[in-house]
């Protein structure tokens, strides 16, 4: 698949600092010191439904730890997949009465356009599930040759139990392990299972479904979990800095995930990151598509609003909270960018050095972006209190906002 144009990062003076972040995994900060190449797979889109503002907070994040590399000098390899069919897909295509391929290419472009407005930079490479199937079968022929995995009536289960490292990404307890398998996605109540959080790999096709040629599997289609981990090893390899997406993805996806790359490599971790981005709710309930509780990026942008103000609203929390969308949230942001705007409009001002370093020791800092917004509101404050006579500073501002925080003044 295509993924979206980007948009220029600008070069700042001087260099970043490397990225310390919190490891869901081992429950503690880790300082990621990649080579050359920084490696992040963050999970992409169930594309039924637009992006609301929940993605958007979660892309945001992630999208910060690229900036953090970049500023390193580092270069960025991003991988990101889209789950282009998918139960939820598939039925929200059969309740609506439309074409599944349809809606997932509809839902995929207006995603790439949110992006695009939001300046989220694109990834190098992004995969569709149905693409992915290929690199898919071999992986999961594999699983079950080496007797991590098993069938029952046709389908192909993974056996966690095959891993001794089940359970060192989430850490959850068996309880609510079981609990969020039947939310999410599992089928644990399923007769005949050898551990009722085995995961699927591969499903034998069902009457009306669309299935595609498993090989030795039969045709049917893959599960979740095994669609990144493909897409993953494929264009990462093992041991990559960081795999990325919501808190709801830390159990079971992510530590699914990790036992399917275990299971087919003999290592562990399949990243040396393992990053969680909060939930973003509203009216008290996580945002969801499910749900239904949806505020779209699209539908502020055709009201109007600055995709540079929606930006500033995702980055007034820090990505780990969890937080309530509002409308004062939005006002806020709107009300911030106009002051930035105000302060970098004008032909000088106070020096703008220290406030580059301090926005690079927010970021680098778990990226504490709120920080980082505080810091270049003290430097705003001080332009309309006193200005100053540095000619670069307003320049320097801006640019250090555009390439550290994603954010056009
Ligand atoms: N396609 C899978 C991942 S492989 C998936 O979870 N798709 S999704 O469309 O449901 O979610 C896309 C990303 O947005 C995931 O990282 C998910 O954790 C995140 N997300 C979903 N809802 C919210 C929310 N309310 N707040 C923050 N992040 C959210
Ligand atoms: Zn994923």
């Amino acid at each position: 698949m295509h993924a979206w144009p980007a948009s220029e990062v600008p070069a700042l003076p001087g260099k970043g600092r490397d990225l310390r972040i919190h490891d869901t995994a081992t429950g503690g900060r880790v300082t990621l010191a990649p080579g050359p190449v920084a490696r992040i797979y963050v999970c992409g889109i169930t594309p039924y439904d637009a992006t609301h503002m929940g993605h958007a907070a979660t892309y945001n994040a992630f999208d910060l730890v690229q900036r953090v590399w970049l500023d390193t000098k580092r270069q960025v390899l991003y991988v990101q997949n889209v789950t282009d069919v998918d139960d939820p897909l598939l039925e929200r295509a059969i309740r609506d009465g439309i074409d599944w391929v349809g809606l997932a290419e509809r839902e995929t472009a207006l995603f790439r356009e949110d992006m695009t407005a939001l300046r989220m930079l694109p990834p190098q490479h992004y995969i569709g599930a149905v693409e992915a199937i290929p690199g898919i079968v071999p992986l999961v022929e594999q699983l079950r040759d080496s007797g991590a995995a098993y069938e029952l009536e046709g389908d192909i289960y993974f056996s966690v139990d095959a891993d001794p490292h089940f359970g060192q990404v989430s850490n959850y307890s068996a309880e609510l392990m079981r609990h969020l398998s039947a939310e999410r996605g599992g089928d644990p109540e399923r007769p005949g299972k050898k551990n009722p959080l085995d995961p699927m790999l591969w499903m034998a096709a069902r009457e009306g479904e669309p299935s595609w040629d498993g090989a030795s599997l039969g045709a049917g289609r893959p599960g979740w979990h095994i669609e990144c981990v493909a897409i993953a090893l494929d264009h990462l390899g093992m041991g990559f800095d960081v795999q990325g997406g919501g808190s709801d993805l830390i159990f079971p996806h992510h530590e699914m995930g990790a036992s399917h790359a275990q299971s087919l490599t003999g290592e562990f971790p399949m990243a040396k990151a393992y990053v969680h981005a909060g939930m973003v709710a509203l009216d008290g309930e996580k945002m969801s598509k499910s749900r239904g509780n949806l505020v779209f990026v699209s539908r502020l942008r055709r009201d109007g609003v600055d995709p540079a103000a929606i930006r500033l609203a995702l980055l007034s929390h820090h990505y780990r909270a969890d937080w309530e969308w509002t409308d004062q949230v939005l006002q806020d942001a709107v009300e911030r960018l106009d002051r930035w705007r105000a302060a970098v409009s004008r032909p000088d001002g106070p020096s703008a050095d220290a406030l580059v370093e301090e926005l690079r020791e927010a970021l680098s800092d778990d990226l504490d972006a709120p920080a980082a917004l505080a810091a270049v509101d003290r430097w705003a404050e001080l332009q309309t209190a006193e200005g100053g006579t540095d000619e670069s500073a307003p320049g320097l501002v801006s640019r250090a906002v555009d390439a550290l925080l994603g954010v056009a003044l």
